[in-house]
């Protein structure tokens, strides 16, 4: 949350860094601002508002130089006004962009203010530039006095610096919020991530946690945290800079749920040979460590937590591997027991996520067998930091709401599940029996996308409604969670998800004709119960809305208001297919609401901040 952006050049950096910030919007978009070394003074524009509305500013009151930073941010200190919008200065001399929180500002924040330092915002981050021009002041160089107040911050922390003392040179540093430098001909960059800057490098350096970045225009030196100077691997990125754009879609929410055939196929593509889970899936070391495998501690936030509760219940059906699913921020500060032979697995799409990182950190230093990660972005933290990382191949996914993502994780835990499988040495017969389904997933992805009218048609009917229940049993529940959850997210519908048994013991209560209750029927061995769940809200006179499979026998067609029926899948690779037509409802009625659909209020994607 929150993207920064920093150039030292031999030319303009404006629209560099504008466009930068322009693919880092997904990281916060409540306001954005630019500080441009502009000949004697540092030139700072910033608005409230999305990026579009710096544009704006930057038309009417245009600036240039060679040397800037910028910011997009999702404010947690300070309202989204244009005063909180960073960068942030010190008496013009000093500017700073920050992503993350300063734990200690209070303090700091007082001092500052005893020692004359007058606040022009309610930001944690505001301490920090006044911190460095107090140590400036006092004599040090702009190097000395960054790395002096950067070792004074509590907390998560990406920030980058500029100064009008040493007008080409840009600090910045990490400690939690991930932040790589770029590396150009005669010019340098900073970024929170690689998309930022694909269309001016593919050189670059991942910092790790505590490092101290300093570049100028042909110059760029590493420190590590004890302040001693450090080499860090340099890294060719292969990104395409189409992968960003939203390839004639309305929304890049719209793109990725109809990239999820393709993207389902990259992620299987050489990992599954003849029917076995080939060695291209893991490692020799990752693969003996799943053979002594007792028990799973699954941990994750948000969508990537609903993937972990699916993977449970097929860990546990088919493996017979007891597994526990938790979310990481209850998880983190709690003392967990772990027992002999416990596998600690966090899921996380941008591989940032604050929560399941910490969550991580801990864990490496439990009594774990070993760090299992699956996540969306090769050299994030969260691949850098676990001991094995399993990568989804979804591409970058740009809508804030999770589509492609959580599709791809649900499918490397598949694999992983099967992988399993071979090792506890499950029936041969089952075992292929879900390879097939696995092989067969990006058809019957592709058929559900064909409902897409259909489904129109009911999003018509949810979308003046102001709540809205989601039912599902077993291994459906958790992916009625997340229709809930997707539609609460861009449509901003109050939605519940339940587990369809549980409706009498209170949520019935709400139920009456203007409540729509959106039910996941799969034809499976709950099937019968769930229809019984369903007269008790047919009863009450709650809007019925049913997914079903196509060549099941239910009976719901004259029990329901709107059915929709989807091409049969197995039993193994149900909830995938069934969470697909609940995200193209959740996208109708955002768009008929007529909500930002790719950048929901409140929200941002890549969520570094606890
Ligand atoms: N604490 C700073 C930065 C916010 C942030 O990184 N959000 O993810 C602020 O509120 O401005």
């Amino acid at each position: 949350m929150c993207g920064i952006v920093a150039v030292s050049a031999n030319r303009n950096v404006v629209e560099v860094i504008v466009n930068g910030l322009q693919t880092l919007e997904y990281r916060g978009y409540d306001s954005a601002g630019i500080a441009i070394i502009e000949g004697d003074h540092i030139a700072i524009r910033k608005q409230a508002g999305k990026l579009s509305q710096l544009k704006q500013e930057l038309a009417a009151h245009p600036v240039a130089g060679h040397v800037g930073i910028g910011h997009t941010r999702w404010a947690t200190h300070g309202e989204p006004t244009s005063a909180n919008a960073h960068p942030h200065d010190s008496n013009n001399a000093i500017a700073v962009v920050h992503n993350g929180i300063i734990e200690n500002y209070r303090p700091l924040r007082e001092q500052l203010i005893a020692a004359g330092y007058a606040f022009k915002s309610a930001t944690d981050t505001e301490t920090l530039v006044h911190l460095i021009h107090h140590y400036q002041a006092q004599g040090m160089g702009f190097s000395a006095a960054s790395h002096q107040a950067i070792g004074q911050l509590e907390g998560a922390y990406a920030v980058a610096i500029t100064c009008m003392s040493d007008p080409n040179r840009i600090i910045a540093a990490r400690k939690g919020s991930p932040l790589v430098v770029g590396l150009g001909d005669g010019e340098n960059f900073v970024a929170s991530d690689v998309q930022a800057l694909i269309n001016e490098t593919n050189q670059f350096h991942y910092l790790e946690d505590g490092d101290v970045v300093e570049i100028t225009q042909d110059s760029c030196h590493i420190f590590d945290a004890a302040g001693q100077p450090v080499e860090r691997e340099l890294k060719t990125v292969t990104l395409s800079s189409e992968a960003l754009t939203k390839d004639g879609y309305a929304h890049y929410m719209l793109k990725e749920i109809h990239e999820q055939p393709t993207a389902v196929a990259n992620t299987i593509a050489e990992r599954l040979y003849n029917g076995r889970i080939s060695p291209y899936f893991i490692n020799e070391a990752a693969t003996a460590i799943l053979q002594q495998v007792d028990n799973i501690h699954i941990i994750a936030c948000g969508t990537s937590y609903h993937a972990g509760l699916v993977a449970r219940y097929w860990l546990e059906a088919i493996t017979q591997i007891p597994t526990q699913v938790e979310i990481a921020s209850e998880y983190r500060y709690r003392k967990p027991v772990v027992p002999q032979n416990t596998l600690f697995l966090t899921i996380s799409q941008s591989g940032e996520t604050a929560d399941s990182l910490a969550a991580l950190r801990f864990a490496k230093t439990a009594n774990y067998l070993s760090t299992f990660a699956v996540c969306n972005v090769a050299n994030s933290s969260l691949d850098r930091e676990t001991e094995h990382c399993i990568l989804t191949h979804a591409g970058p996914e740009i809508g804030v709401a999770s589509t492609k993502a959580l599709t791809t994780q649900l499918t490397v835990l598949a694999l992983l599940t099967l992988k399993l499988a071979e090792i506890k040495q499950v029936d041969e017969a089952v075992r292929k029996n879900l390879a097939e389904q696995l092989i067969t997933l990006p058809g019957i992805i592709n058929q559900s996308l064909l409902l897409d009218d259909q489904i129109k048609v009911m999003a018509e009917k949810i979308v003046q409604r102001d709540n809205a229940l989601f039912l599902g049993r077993g291994v459906h529940y958790p992916i009625a969670l997340e229709g809930a959850l997707k539609l609460k997210e861009i449509s901003y519908i109050h939605a519940e998800g339940y587990p369809a048994g549980e409706l009498k013991h209170g949520p019935l209560a709400l139920v009456d004709e203007k409540m729509p209750v959106i039910a996941v029927c799969p034809n499976d061995e709950l099937l019968e119960k769930l229809e019984s769940n369903i007269e008790e809200v047919r009863a009450r006179g709650g809007e019925l809305f049913a997914f079903v499979d196509h060549k099941s026998q239910h009976g719901l067609k004259d029990r329901v208001n709107h059915l929709i029926e989807l091409e049969a899948s197995g039993s193994f690779t149900s909830p995938i297919v069934f969470n697909v037509p609940l995200q193209l409802l959740s996208y109708h009625v955002a768009v008929l609401r007529g909500t930002d659909v790719d950048q929901p209020r409140n929200l941002a994607k890549s969520v570094t901040v606890e």
